[in-house]
């Protein structure tokens, strides 16, 4: 998979692409890049964004730096190169993030993301120029650099190979292995600590009874 990721602070980036799943991903194959929405902006001294119309607060980053940037990238035109590839915007008013996105663009051969800052992109990026605008929960962050370092960190791990156990992402919160339902609870020693002990049917061996007591556990916290 290749993703590149579009934005105004890629140093962000450098200590991500360091953690351990992103160098196993990228190990074996898959790129991670960043680039930086100024360096190709039309405008001069490296302007960006712009006031927006109608007044108000903050300043709106400009549909033809991020059409330059695209442009540039891909070698094509930005509008006609949307439709050979994944665009997400990152917006807090986008499509909220779940593990059934997360599943879809993992299947995915290449992803641009887009992120924004100050008061976003203007709407002509996200209608004209992204194929999906997505959020990772209900609250406002400062810029989309960590929820598209949020978006890679769940899309990497989920590529073969990614994590260092390849069950791991089998039977996990969400998967399909649980039916949709969140993980069941993990013990590891000690068996006891300050009176709060392991529960017994762990540490009994019958790995028929664990695989029940688990598929329960899992279905529990659904409710
Ligand atoms: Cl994608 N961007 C911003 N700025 N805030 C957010 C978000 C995205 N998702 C949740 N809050």
């Amino acid at each position: 998979m290749n993703i590149d990721v579009f934005t105004l602070f890629p140093d962000w980036f450098h200590w991500f692409r360091g953690q351990r799943h992103v160098r196993n991903a990228l190990a074996l194959g898959h790129r991670l890049e960043t680039v930086d929405l100024r360096a190709t902006t039309p405008l001069s001294a490296g302007q960006v964004d712009d006031t927006p119309y109608g007044g108000g607060a903050g300043m709106v980053i400009r549909v033809d730096v991020v059409e330059a940037a695209l442009a540039a990238r891909w070698g094509e035109d930005a509008v006609a190169g949307r439709g050979r590839r994944r665009v997400i915007a990152l917006a807090p008013g986008g499509r909220q993030l779940d593990e059934a996105l997360v599943q879809e663009l993992a299947a995915e051969e290449e992803l641009a993301l887009l992120c924004g800052r100050y008061e976003g992109f203007d709407e002509r990026v996200h209608d004209q120029l992204a194929t999906d605008v997505v959020s990772i929960g209900p609250y406002v962050l400062a810029g989309g650099e960590l929820a598209a370092m949020v978006v890679c960190d769940a899309v990497l791990r989920k590529l073969p190979g990614a994590l260092g156990h390849v069950d791991s992402a089998l039977e996990e919160s969400f998967s399909a292995a649980l039916g949709g339902a969140p993980e069941y609870p993990h013990y590891t020693r000690p068996a006891s600590w300050r009176g709060h002990e392991v529960p017994e049917i762990l540490r009994s061996g019958d790995h028929g009874r664990v695989r029940e007591w688990r598929a329960e556990q899992s279905r529990r916290r659904l409710r």
